[in-house]
This record gives C-alpha cells, structure tokens and sequence, in this order.
C-alpha cells in the first residue's frame, strides 16, 4: 500500500493498478448455472420472443418486487422509451437533470418535453418543493429517478401527482434490490423501470424491464415491445423491438440468484470505504446507507472545496494509479445537447446540480473489488489530499 506523497504516481511513483480498477466490473453468478441455462436453450432451440427463461424471469421480479406485472426488454432505455409511449405521455414531463443522459433521452425521443428540476442536496434526487413549482397546464408525469440505489421522497411526490393529476414514474435503473420504508422498489410509482446492464447490481448483459400494478398499462407495454403485434399477423399499435433474449434472461436469472451475495459485498465495500476515509480532509462518502434500504451500488464521494485538491484533480490523481473513478453525471443532463442549446439558461434554475456535478465522484464497488483494493484507492484519495500542493503543481504542469 503506498505510504509517502513520493508513492503517487502523479507524483512518479508507480501506478497502483496498472490493469485498471473500474467503475462497473459486472457483478457476475455462478458460471455453471449460466452455462446449464444456456445448454437449456440451445437444446429448446428457443433464442427470443417471450420466451421461457424471460418469462420465469419476469415472474421471478414479480415475485421480487411484489408488482403484479413485470416486461422484461433488451436494455433500460427501450423500457423507458416503450413506457412513456404506452401511458400516452404529452407535452411536458419534469425529472431531475442530476441523472444519466438517457433518462432524458427516452423522453426527448418520444417527442416530450423534458422539464429539468433540481435536487435535494443530501439525496441528490427530486425535490418535491421544486417539482411542484414547475408543474404547469402541459405537464404530464413526473420521472423520478431512484439515484445511487435509493429511493427518496416518494411519498411526497406521489401527493404532488395526485394533486395535479399527473402519472408518477421512477426511473430504477440503479435501483434493483433497494427499498423504501421497507418495501422494495418496484411497485412505488405507476410503473418503475430497471436497467440490468452489465454494470448494474443485476445484469442481463444488456437488458431491463417494467414492474406495474395496472393491467392496461402492461398489456400495451407487451404490445409496444412486439412491434404492437397482437397475434400473428395482426398489429394493433405503433411498436418497436424492445425484446429481451433469452441468452439474457439466463444471464439475469443466474444474477439474480446471487444477490443477496451482491448486495452484501456492496454493504461491506461501503462501510469499508467510509472507516478508512471518515480522517481524509475535504472528501465525505455520501452514498445512501444500506441499513436504510439502499442497494449500495455506488460509492458517493463528495469532494469539498476548499485547501485540498478538486474533484476534477482528484480524479486525475487516481487516473494516474489505474483507478477509473467516474465523474457520474457530470454536465447535467441539461448540459448536454440537445439540452444545452435548447434550454441555454437552465444551470440558473438547477443551482444544487450545478454543485454536485462538480462535487462528486464515484469510486469502484462491487464483487470485483477486494479490500485490499479498498484501502489502496483509500490510501491514495488520503496521500493525494495531504499533499494537495504538490500535487495541483504537478498537475498543472502538463
Ligand atoms: N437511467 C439511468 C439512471 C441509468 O443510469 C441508465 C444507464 C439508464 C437509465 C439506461 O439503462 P440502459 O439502457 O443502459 O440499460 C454506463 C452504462 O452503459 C449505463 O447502463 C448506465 N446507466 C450508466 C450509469 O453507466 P458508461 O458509459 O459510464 O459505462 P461504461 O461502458 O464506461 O462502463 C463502465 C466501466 O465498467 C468501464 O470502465 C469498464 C467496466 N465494464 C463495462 C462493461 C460494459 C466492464 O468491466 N465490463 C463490461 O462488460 O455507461
């Protein structure tokens, strides 16, 4: 473990991990319970369309979540995009800018407005307050997203919608396995959308779907993943391919078996993190606490201003040592286009945004990341801090 400033590779000591410590390792199950579901489809010689590994899947997230109905699709982004389009969303719907740029997306690819508020400093999600003052005649659903995998406010924001007789959606891309006031996420909106990517606490490879408790809303849902094909050859509605294979499905089924084993390593990687940083000057971690529900997918850092380095130079001091910290979700969804040009004084409205995006940075977790890589990039945010001078003028000098 390095042990003098001289250590840092910034400094030109060695780097760390020179094979790379990232962001997002994929959680992976047990290969031979993928590999037997895997011979179980090549002998089915049945690949996709609804088949019978998505469907146990998808009663296997019933059965999770407690929702009444589960759409399993081929990523977290045709869930979104087949979403808005089955609840016959119009005109404006609000949600945070502090997320990834494809909550946004769906929107604006369906035609919507999306209409960025601000966040809650301590939970970096919706603001109720502020989702309420930008509610106007056109709105019509609130996306919250359940942030870092935690969920927040969403008593308070289910009365702003009932209030104004608007849908309320979350986006739980980050979300598996997380609850609020102890029940899990999944049925806390009118529907929830999960994304099962390879960096997420469950992954598919590529995948995601919908929970929800309204009938309609799943049949139209199954209709829009299928091309609208109802039977056939007969289309009933404006569809698209959002299916999921069954190749995924066996890779989600064979994650989610092991999750209670992903969302333990996730609590010990955090508690780890917050002992050996709780001395550091200038950086607090600030992920949700899974004692309180959260999934403890991502580990928060919030760098403070002041004598020690910024967010930006820590990043680059880590970078130097093989450790891939992630600037999650710097600009601001409102800062990228078509946003940007579109909305040029947004960053007024979002001033809470505005400071976190410059503030946080995420550091890696999950059953890829042993302790000993924990204490490692704990040691160096700690170097790195206690000689911040030396460090931004080594910096500056390239
Ligand atoms: N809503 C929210 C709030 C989301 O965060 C996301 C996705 C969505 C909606 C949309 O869901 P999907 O359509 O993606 O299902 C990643 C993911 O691509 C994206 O799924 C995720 N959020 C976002 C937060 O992160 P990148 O560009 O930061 O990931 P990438 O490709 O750089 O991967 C991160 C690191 O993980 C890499 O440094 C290497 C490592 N890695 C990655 C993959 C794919 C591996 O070691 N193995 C792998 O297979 O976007």
């Amino acid at each position: 473990m390095k042990a003098h400033a001289r250590d840092l590779a910034v400094l030109g000591g060695a780097p760390a991990f020179p094979g790379l410590l990232h962001v997002g390792r994929p959680n992976l199950g047990n290969r031979d319970e993928l590999h037997r579901r895997i011979d179980e489809l090549w002998e089915r010689r049945w690949l996709t369309n609804d088949g019978e590994l998505v469907r146990e899947l998808e009663q296997r997230l019933c059965d999770y979540t407690g929702a009444r109905h589960c759409v399993a699709t081929s990523n977290g982004t045709a869930a979104l995009d087949i979403l808005v389009r089955a609840a016959g969303l119009t005109g404006e719907v609000i949600l945070p800018s502090f997320t990834f740029v494809g909550t946004a997306h769906a929107l604006a690819w369906s035609g919507l407005e999306p209409v960025f508020c601000d966040v809650d400093p301590t939970t970096h999600t919706l603001d109720p307050g502020r989702v309420e003052e930008l509610v106007s005649d056109r709105t019509s659903a609130i996306l919250g997203v359940h942030l870092w995998g935690a969920a927040h406010f969403v008593d308070e924001l289910r009365s702003v919608a009932t209030r104004h007789s608007l849908a309320l959606f979350f986006d739980a891309a980050h979300a598996f396995g997380a609850r609020y006031k102890g029940q899990p996420v999944g049925r806390l909106g009118d529907a929830e959308v999960f994304s099962f990517h390879a960096t997420k606490i469950v992954n598919s490879f590529e995948g995601g779907a919908i929970t929800t408790d309204d009938d309609a809303l799943a049949a139209r849902l199954r209709l829009l993943r299928n091309f609208g094909f109802e039977d056939y050859d007969r289309v009933v509605d404006l569809g698209t391919n959002a299916k999921m294979s069954e190749a995924s499905a066996a890779m989600g089924l064979t994650s989610l078996d092991a999750l209670d084993h992903f969302l333990a390593a996730n609590a010990r990687n955090l508690v780890r993190y917050r002992h050996r940083l709780a001395d550091v000057a200038g950086v607090r971690v600030v992920s949700p606490d899974p004692r309180e529900g959260a999934n403890g997918h991502y580990v928060v850092l919030e760098v403070d201003p002041g004598p020690g380095l910024t967010r930006d130079e820590l990043q680059q001091a880590l970078w130097k040592e093989g450790v891939l910290a992630r600037r999650y979700f710097y600009p601001g969804c409102h800062a990228h286009e078509p946003y940007a040009t579109r909305h040029a004084d947004a960053a007024r409205h979002l001033p809470v945004t505005e400071k976190l995006v410059s503030r946080v940075l995420c550091l890696p977790t999950g059953t890829a990341v042993t302790e000993g890589d924990i204490d490692e990039v704990c040691a160096i945010l700690a170097l790195a801090q206690a000689s911040a001078d030396v460090v931004r003028r080594q910096l500056g000098r390239r």
